[in-house]
């Protein structure tokens, strides 16, 4: 991103690095109005402490009282300090996420602080780790097909994967392949604006992507059309495989996944005869109860029929396991040992901070429980998975809350203290990616707006005042820079894939690439770093775990084929906004505009609106055994028939004050114990209007 500053030292304008070679020169809708949100009127300004006798979970700016950064920083660390006496380090919880996914602002030194300290270690597993893990027993490491390749592909799948919503800056590469021929085939249950422009969508249900791959598998191999040299030279397992995948019989995958047959055969056999294909899976996916196996048999299917082979073949999940920064010297976990605890402190899964804050340490084994919750860089009482029960967490009387935030969120309304966040545009920090290989360099382009200071800053300051004396306490952003890209004494890092980089050279281009292999190369030559060295369909860790070697299908338990079903028939897709950035920029009225169509309703098709007796614009009631939301019915059929779907907003922005995750569960994935924001069921029916704007 380009800032322009005037004389004066503000912003005013910013656009897309034409240099940029993803970038090229445009920025997503919400991202073009970043200057509303940096300088919008209600950003925080100076610290703020709740006024006393105001009861949590009141939310205006009325329930504080601004303070100085010393009265605020004092009397954090003195709070922390004596609840980590009286009740053990780790009574303290951090809940962070991707608020900044700056390398020093996603964690550095709060890692430091928090690691030093003995609090709780966060397993940050609310977006990615299904995925993720479900990828890496296949393949080792989160790398693959290059956004540039894409344009060189003759199919393209998008799966899961929400390319023209969520993910603009692939879209060119895939028009570019348009243009030259290739096709577009869009797997997701709902007809995104990636459906709406694709070849073919296939609406497939909620929850059933691995059957619908190992039919397609069923297919190649009955077919004989997989690459028998590929799979011999770079594959683990796959006798075993195609013994399993031989009881995938299309018919038996239809009526999994409500598809037709002869749908699924056209699909395996254009996928396996059009070369070079490439599949852009992205997290959709794995939002669901056995999402970590599906996302694993469908990165299986290019090394089935050797789409690694050529450029422009393969498959991208994430290629962010090519930025191989040197994460230990910046957020140090040996400094756990130098902890009071001596030892690593217990990991507590943000995907389950309901649990965390309301059972969690009710059993002695599990350690105490939680008495001070530091969030930064999320917005958890939103974000996070059945949220009536986060919410009871987060009103504990006795639980000390501190956030650090740019704006008054639905979570400040439970803080004790409030700390102001600078924007990406008020401090230093490096960018890597996770769609795309390039490092870039983000420079402050202005001074902080009011107080507000950066995540680095904040925690040196409060490590300052709880008497840490390491000297990495006192690291700059500068020397964490460097640390993260362990230079040698040319100034050149020694991080594989990064050895053209520099401190220097990335401050003077803006963005330089990495040094490493996607696509084809990567996987055509070399060993892996799985078990076998090579690509597994087979699994000696999943094994070893207990847990099945081989992919297969079982249907959620949260999905049309599970019991719950007859009280709870339809399935909720609780989506991401198409304008907002998960919570963030919902609370900006022009982005609240763009978002105005679909925000706070929910989409529901015709037929089964007539069963509830349900009109368009009709108020109704979602709920199920977790919570309950009111919304404004739209009649869509960009959903199927037993599908329905709403979007995340802040809670405030609905009458009753709460999101779509009133309905989501704390369940976790069968890989990576990630949350299945996509398996939820409900009921609907229309509002009675004594319940509305209750
Ligand atoms: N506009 C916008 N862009 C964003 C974000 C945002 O909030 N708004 N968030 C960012 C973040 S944090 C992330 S992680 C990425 C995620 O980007 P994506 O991976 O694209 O994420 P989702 O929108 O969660 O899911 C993609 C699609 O999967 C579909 N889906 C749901 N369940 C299933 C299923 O069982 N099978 C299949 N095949 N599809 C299913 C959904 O309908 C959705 O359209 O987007 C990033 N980009
Ligand atoms: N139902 C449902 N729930 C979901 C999802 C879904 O698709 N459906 N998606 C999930 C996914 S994929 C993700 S990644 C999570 C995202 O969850 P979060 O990471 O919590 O994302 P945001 O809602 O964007 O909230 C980030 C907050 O950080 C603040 N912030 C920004 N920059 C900084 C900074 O430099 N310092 C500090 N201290 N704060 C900063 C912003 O103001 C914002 O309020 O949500 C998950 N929740
Ligand atoms: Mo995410």
């Amino acid at each position: 991103m380009q800032v322009t500053v005037d004389a004066a030292g503000r912003a005013v304008r910013v656009a897309g690095d034409p240099a940029h070679p993803i970038t090229q020169g445009f920025l997503c809708g919400k991202v073009a109005k970043y200057l509303d949100r940096v300088y919008a009127p209600d950003r925080i300004q100076t610290p703020l402490r709740r006024r006393a006798g105001v009861p949590k979970g009141s939310s205006g700016a009325s329930a504080f009282e601004p303070v100085t950064w010393d009265e605020a920083l004092d009397a954090i660390a003195a709070r922390l300090g004596s609840i980590a006496a009286e009740f053990g380090p780790e009574s303290i919880l951090p809940y962070s996420y991707a608020g900044t996914m700056g390398l020093l602002g996603y964690g550095s030194m709060d890692r430091r602080f928090f690691h030093r300290l003995g609090a709780s270690q966060l397993e940050r597993t609310i977006c990615a780790e299904a995925g993720g893990q479900a990828w890496n027993l296949v393949y080792g490491r989160k790398m693959g097909t290059g956004n540039e390749e894409f344009a060189e592909s003759r199919l393209i799948l998008a799966w899961g994967a929400n390319i023209h919503g969520n993910n603009i800056h692939l879209w060119p590469f895939v028009e570019q392949a348009r243009r030259r021929g290739a096709r577009l085939i869009v797997i997701d249950p709902y007809r995104t604006r990636t459906a709406a422009l694709a070849d073919w969508h296939i609406a497939i249900h909620p929850g059933s992507d691995a059957a619908l791959a190992l039919g397609m598998m069923h297919v190649i191999v009955r077919d004989g059309l997989e690459d028998q040299s590929f799979i011999a030279e770079r594959t683990h397992g796959f006798s075993e495989l195609r013994e399993r995948v031989a009881a995938y019989t299309p018919e038996r995958v239809a009526a999994w996944t409500g598809l037709d047959a002869a749908s699924i055969e056209r699909l395996a056999r254009e996928y396996a005869t059009t070369y070079p294909a490439a599949i852009r899976l992205n997290y959709g996916v794995q939002r669901s109860e056995n999402g970590g196996t599906a996302v694993r048999a469908i990165a299986m299917l290019p090394a089935l029929i050797g789409a690694w082979r050529e450029r422009g073949g393969g498959a991208q999940l994430s290629l962010s396991g090519s930025f191989q920064w040197d994460r230990a010297a910046v957020e140090r976990p040996d400094l756990m040992l130098a902890s009071p605890l001596r030892r690593p402190a217990r990991m507590v899964n943000m995907s389950r901070l309901g649990h965390a804050l309301t059972e969690l340490g009710t059993r002695s084994c599990e350690g105490p429980r939680v008495h001070a919750l530091f969030v930064y860089n999320s917005n958890p009482a939103v974000v996070a998975p059945n949220q009536s029960v986060v919410r009871r967490g987060l009103m504990r009387p006795d639980l000390f809350t501190v956030v650090h935030e740019q704006f008054l969120t639905d979570t400040t309304g439970y803080a004790d203290f409030v700390l102001p966040a600078t924007t990406f545009l008020e401090h230093e920090d490096l960018q890597g990616a996770y769609g795309h290989t390039w490092v870039q360099h983000s420079a402050q382009a202005i001074a902080p707006v009011g107080e507000a200071r950066s995540n680095v800053w904040l925690f040196r300051e409060l490590a300052a005042r709880m008497g840490f004396q390491e000297p990495c306490f006192q690291d700059d952003v500068e020397a964490m820079m460097q640390q993260a890209l362990h230079p040698d004494q040319t100034g050149y890092s020694q991080n594989p894939g990064m050895e053209a980089i520099s401190l220097e050279g990335l401050r003077k281009a803006g963005h330089l690439p990495l040094q490493c292999a996607t696509g084809g190369t990567l996987f055509c030559e070399g060993k892996l770093e799985t078990p076998s060295g090579r690509i597994e369909f087979w699994s000696e860790t999943l094994e070893k775990a207990g847990a099945d070697p081989l992919p297969g299908y079982i249907p959620p338990t949260e999905s049309r084929h599970g019991t719950a079903a007859e009280r709870f028939p339809l399935e909720l897709l609780a989506r991401k906004a198409d304008h907002y950035m998960n919570s963030t920029f919902a609370n900006l009225p022009g982005h609240r505009r763009m978002e105005a169509q679909t925000g706070q309703r929910l989409e529901l098709h015709p037929v089964d609106a007539s069963a509830r007796r349900i009109s368009d614009g009709d108020r109704v009631r979602v709920w199920n055994d977790r919570g309950s939301i009111e919304l404004s019915a739209m009649l869509s059929e960009r959903v199927p028939v037993g599908v329905v779907a709403a979007r995340l907003d802040w809670n405030r922005a609905n009458a009753q004050g709460v999101g779509i995750n009133v309905l989501t569960s704390e369940r976790l994935t069968d890989i990576g114990s990630a949350p299945t924001f996509y398996s939820v069921l409900v009921e609907v029916e229309v509002a009675c209007p004594e319940e509305a704007g209750g």
